[in-house]
């Protein structure tokens, strides 16, 4: 049994999709960021650095924060979605690890800046922004001829994926970007990201472009 610290955000979601993907017992525990749960005492004894998604694994008694992290940490459980060793599992983290650089903090201060604080600060709008059509660029790029980020399905498209699920947020036209679109749709149809997208309750369908 998982105790999986959750808000619906796109890191959450990383995370309520991947415990689906496995197919892991798990009890969500929210963590209302907007009304600052996450910096009480009991939360940051799980997550020092204040944020959501933490988990703590009750048959061992693990803690775990950061997504890559605990993305890993439920592959190497579960036996899916990352392989055991060799390239093909160091293909994986390298685009797990491309994300946790990447899209994520990048697409994150692009909803910080475009969408919440429009008008506010056009430097951070245009370099923000230029970074969000980089990265999109170097995923169609890497998605030209192949299905998904590495191999096969795993970890690093999970961890991707709930990045641009918010593209109306980036003011991304994704059809601009055709082999992430595939990408993009394939995934949105898969019932674990359905289900994933929907914990602990729903929230509206999965955007589609
Ligand atoms: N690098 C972290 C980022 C987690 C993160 O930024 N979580 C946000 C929600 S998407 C959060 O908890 N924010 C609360 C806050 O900023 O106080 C991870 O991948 O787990």
């Amino acid at each position: 049994m998982i105790d999986f610290y959750y808000w619906p955000t796109p890191n959450g979601w990383k995370i309520s999709i991947m415990l689906e993907e496995c197919g892991l017992e798990y009890r969500v525990v929210p963590v209302n960021i907007g009304k600052g749960d996450q910096f009480k005492p009991e939360f940051l004894k799980i997550s020092p650095n204040n944020r959501i998604p933490a988990i703590v694994d009750r048959d061992n008694g693990l803690a775990l924060m950061e997504s890559g992290a605990i993305l890993i940490y439920l592959a190497d459980k579960c036996g899916k979605l990352l392989p055991k060793s060799g390239e093909a599992r160091y293909r994986v983290i390298e685009w797990l690890m491309w994300q946790m650089g990447g899209p994520g903090p990048m697409l994150g201060q692009v909803h910080h800046f475009v969408k919440y604080n429009k008008g506010k600060a056009p430097y951070a709008e245009e370099r923000y922004l230029k970074e969000a059509h980089r990265l999109y660029g170097v995923m169609n790029k890497r998605l030209d001829g192949r299905d998904y980020l590495a191999d096969d399905y795993s970890i690093a498209d999970i961890a991707v994926w709930p990045w641009i699920s918010r593209y109306e947020w980036q003011t991304i036209d994704m059809k601009q970007y055709p082999n992430v679109y595939r990408w993009y749709t394939t995934i949105a149809k898969k019932p674990a990201t359905i289900k994933g997208y929907k914990v602990p309750k729903d929230v509206g369908d999965v955007p589609m472009p």
